[in-house]
């Protein structure tokens, strides 16, 4: 079966999935056949360079008729196009794996959702996630679930970036509260909220994160248009109506304590994700920028060991290189397309593709939690928001 795939915007996300589409028959040809068929957007001239180069073949500006056509429909636009496009596609029956954060708003996540649980077990709905999909964390998610770090205590997320430090570095939709929803909040919030649910989030471990106190800062209120001449008096600007960076302690139903962070403002930090897991028989550390390495401590007095997860038995290396020839990031992308397109064909055992539009409404009410309790000065359960 070929599945033809629609896909809703070009820029670094529609770059990310493209290639990722492009690898699968070389590198996972137990995935189904898909043909990029057609990319969606506004600007034609933009699109038609854009579909050359990323292998589509042909090009609509009409979202509305592609969701129905298609047998697959991506949404990798601006947070603010996920949720129209999506509850279309979903309502004509058209699988859709849409980018995170899942929607600029709890309100809109909730209709995805409802679309996804309405649509039935037969469209999958998948939330991008991509870190979900690096080799090392499934590897660590692996340890969890057998009980090797014991009973646990802490759970540390950050996720530090820098590209807003310059006073001067241009506006964009992810600066706008209504394109964009939330700021370093939602952009890189989500992906560790999501990461930490992934890891600890069953009964057996943390459990369900149960209050949060949240702080968000906005560091610079105005930034220069784009194609302005950055810096100068007469410079056009633009309100930044989202935070520049957060921070949040969570209280989990099992007893665990967590600390959360992100920054657009982290000087020298470009993208830098890390997870610290502190239980009961061992501790587990993870960096994005040492992504094919897990550091694992094992009791109290032998200090952290470094795995390399390069190994043909470790989690989707076999499809790639022998051991010891490492993976990248876009490696991510892959990993989570051959799985969420094995769930479209039915070609998966559970049958069920992770992380699903619940998993975005879960992380989404966890960010709003976050909001709220930053606005009210107070500790907030994401369950009742
Ligand atoms: C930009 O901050 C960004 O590209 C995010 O949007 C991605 O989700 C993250 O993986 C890297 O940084």
């Amino acid at each position: 079966m070929t599945l033809s795939v629609g896909v809703l915007g070009y820029r670094f996300m529609g770059k990310a999935h493209a290639n990722a589409m492009a690898r699968l028959p070389m590198f996972f040809p137990d995935a189904p056949d898909v043909e990029r068929s057609v990319l969606v957007g506004r600007d034609e001239e933009a699109l038609s360079e854009a579909a050359g180069r990323l292998g589509f073949e042909s090009t609509s500006t009409d979202w509305e008729s592609v969701v129905d056509e298609v047998d697959v429909f991506y949404n990798l636009g601006p947070n603010h196009v996920h949720a129209e496009p999506s509850i279309a596609a979903l309502e004509a029956g058209t699988p859709v794996f849409c980018e995170k954060p899942l929607a600029p708003t709890l309100e809109e996540a909730e209709q995805m959702t409802e679309a996804a649980r309405e649509a039935g077990d037969d469209v999958p709905a998948g939330c991008a996630f991509n870190y979900r999909f690096v080799p090392a964390i499934r590897y660590a998610k692996g340890l969890l679930e057998a009980g090797e770090l014991g009973e646990i205590h802490h759970v540390r997320g950050r996720y530090l970036q820098d590209w807003l430090v310059d006073p001067d570095a241009p506006w964009s939709w992810r600066n706008d509260e209504e394109l964009a929803g939330s700021g370093a909040l939602g952009d890189l919030g989500s992906h560790t909220v999501d990461l930490v649910r992934f890891l600890v989030g069953s009964d057996e471990l943390a459990g369900e994160i149960e209050r949060i106190s949240g702080h968000l800062r906005t560091f610079v209120e105005e930034r220069p248009v784009e194609g302005s001449e950055s810096g100068v008096d007469d410079a056009e600007t633009r309100t930044v109506t989202v935070d520049d960076a957060y921070s949040a302690q969570l209280a989990f139903e099992n007893g665990a304590m967590g600390t959360l962070e992100a920054s657009r403002f982290a000087t020298g930090h470009k993208n830098d994700h890390t997870i610290e897991i502190h239980g009961s028989e061992g501790s587990l550390r993870f960096s994005l920028e040492r992504l094919n390495e897990l550091e694992v401590l094992r009791g109290d007095d032998r200090g952290y060991e470094t795995i390399l997860v390069t190994d043909e038995d470790d989690p989707y290396v076999d499809h790639w290189w022998p051991p010891g020839h490492v993976l990248g990031w876009e490696h991510t992308f892959v990993h989570e397309n051959a799985e969420f397109l094995r769930a479209v064909a039915g070609d998966r055992e559970d049958g069920e593709f992770r992380p699903n539009f619940e998993d975005g409404l879960a992380a989404q009410r966890v960010l709003s939690a976050i909001e709220e309790s930053d606005d009210r000065g107070e500790w907030v359960s994401p369950s009742v928001i």
